[in-house]
């Protein structure tokens, strides 16, 4: 592909579009996408003799199947497969922001995150230990403020190497339980050629688990996978005493709540100790 393609995901507000602006200048377009009145908006830029297209996805807090700005996010990182995607997180509320994270690394995306509105965040005080993120996570972490171009270069430097990046990046364990329903529903996903060539399969099987309801509808036909998909709900609601579904998403706050404490300090600010 001569051109390379950057998606900016994050939650409403993180900075995106400021990120978005910095990075495309006036080489900008704003359409709509495919079928929906949602704003597309796409933009081109070269670093080092390379041309980037760069597409501002809707701001989102998840990439369930529960409003159309998750659908065309998650589609577009699904079906359009960019090369990679910096996921901005609004540093004064990284816990919240890092629900969206996981559910990336989840999809399989090959990401770079921006840390930013990081001067927002020192001057409340917080310290984010950016290495250690960056450690745990497996994935590079810069900081930046968006609104005054700071850290744009550098993570344009990140975004170019991840392009060629093809190792491991972090998976959460979901426990015995689940990660037995997760690998059985792995393996049926694998020797399904269309199923496997179109997703990343551990995504996948955890969509069925969950029973994301975009994905249960498309692939309502397929009877022998939804049975065995039936199957693993059952059982583990029968272990948890709870929907499968919220089993998951508990798994993932609480891993994210551990590594918010692994590397976030909050320390008084000047105002806080004086007053
Ligand atoms: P989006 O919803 O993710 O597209 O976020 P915007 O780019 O529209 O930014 C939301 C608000 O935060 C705007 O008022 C921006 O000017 C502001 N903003 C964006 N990035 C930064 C930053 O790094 N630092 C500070 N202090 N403000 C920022
Ligand atoms: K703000
Ligand atoms: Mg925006």
């Amino acid at each position: 592909r001569k051109e390379l393609v950057v998606a900016l995901a994050g939650n409403p507000n993180s900075g995106k579009t400021s990120l978005f602006n910095e990075l495309t200048g006036s080489r900008q377009h704003v359409g709509n996408w495919p079928g929906v009145t949602v704003e597309k908006k796409e933009g081109r830029l070269k670093f080092e003799g390379i041309d980037f297209k760069v597409v501002d996805l809707p701001g989102t807090y998840s990439l369930g199947a529960y409003t159309e700005d998750e659908v065309i996010a998650r589609n577009f990182i699904i079906y359009d497969k960019p090369d990679v995607v910096i996921n901005v997180v609004d540093a004064t509320n990284l816990e919240r922001n890092l629900y969206l994270t996981m559910q990336l690394l989840e999809m399989n995306a090959n990401l770079v995150i921006a840390l930013n509105m990081s001067d927002e965040a020192k001057a409340k005080g917080i310290e984010i230990d950016k290495d250690k993120l960056s450690q745990i996570l497996k994935v590079p972490v810069v900081m930046t403020v968006a609104t005054k171009g700071e850290g744009v270069k550098e993570l344009l430097e990140n975004v170019l190497k991840a392009v060629e990046f093809k190792g491991e990046r972090y998976r959460i364990d979901y426990g015995k339980e689940l990660e037995e329903g997760i690998s059985e529903l792995e393996s049926l996903i694998k020797e399904d050629e269309e199923l496997s060539k179109k997703f990343f399969p551990r995504w996948l099987a955890i969509k069925f688990i969950e029973n994301d309801e975009n994905i249960m509808k498309e692939f309502s036909s397929k009877t022998a996978l939804m049975e065995k998909v039936k199957l693993i709900q059952k059982k583990l609601e029968g272990i948890f005493g709870e929907d499968a579904e919220v089993v998951v998403a508990d798994k993932r706050y609480g891993v994210i709540s551990g590594i918010v404490k692994e590397c976030v300090k909050k320390r008084s600010t000047p105002e806080e100790r004086y007053t």
